[in-house]
């Protein structure tokens, strides 16, 4: 039996490692994946760029170079109508301190309390990327649809979760079970359509 190709995973955000692994197993890839956090000594990534792609790009191609190892990564985000498409690259620093997820959501809803229902559409965009360390690159992209309640509901998940409810859904994410998320999260459509991709390049 050959041993699997490894696989690193540009994030160290630990709900979305969770996410990923399920994802990508669940598609049937045979990586060993790892996450960033196997290598410490790595710096992160300055997000520069201005989308989710450039972003997922830049994180992916300096693990790639940092490793010697094909790198997987994600960049994701909620995007408001009303806002404009904000906080969009911004999601996980909108109220200042990158990853406060909980003062992220309450600015957000204070942002958004005279908002009427009609006027609360919005989706989580994720862009997936693979880098290789000779520079090979591939992007693509996930949208999940929906619309922001005015409290939080359910405990699951992570970030905007408790107040994004999919279309068609009477729940919010936070409330769907993980299987049920993936599903049909912005992250499972990116990273199912990424699978080919690093089948065909990775092995
Ligand atoms: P890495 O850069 O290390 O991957 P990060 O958390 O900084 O981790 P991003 O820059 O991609 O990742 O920002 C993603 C933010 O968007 C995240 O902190 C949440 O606020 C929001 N977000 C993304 N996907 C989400 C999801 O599935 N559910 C809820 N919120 C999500």
């Amino acid at each position: 039996m050959s041993t699997p190709r490894r696989l690193v995973l540009a994030t160290r955000n630990q709900h979305k490692v969770g996410e990923l692994h399920a994802i990508l197993g669940a598609a049937g890839l045979d990586v060993d994946l790892v996450g960033a956090d196997a290598y410490p000594e790595i710096p992160d990534v300055r997000e520069t760029g201005v989308t989710f792609a450039e972003n997922a790009l830049l994180k992916a191609h300096a693990l790639a170079q940092a490793t010697g190892l094909p790198a997987v990564a994600d960049d994701s985000g909620l995007c408001v109508d009303v806002l404009g498409g904000a906080p969009g690259i911004f999601s996980a620093r909108w109220a200042g301190k990158h990853g406060d997820d909980r003062a992220n959501l309450e600015l957000l809803l204070a942002q958004l309390s005279d908002i009427a229902a009609p006027h609360r559409t919005a989706h989580f965009a994720c862009a997936a990327a693979l880098a290789l360390p000779d520079g090979t690159e591939r992007v693509v992209e996930g949208r999940l649809l929906g619309t922001l309640r005015h409290e939080p509901a359910g405990d699951g998940g992570f970030g905007y979760d408790p107040i994004l409810q999919p279309l068609g859904e009477t729940r919010t994410c936070a409330e769907l079970t993980a299987e049920e998320k993936n599903a049909i999260s912005h992250r499972g459509e990116a990273f199912r359509a990424l699978v080919p991709l690093v089948r065909e390049l990775v092995g």
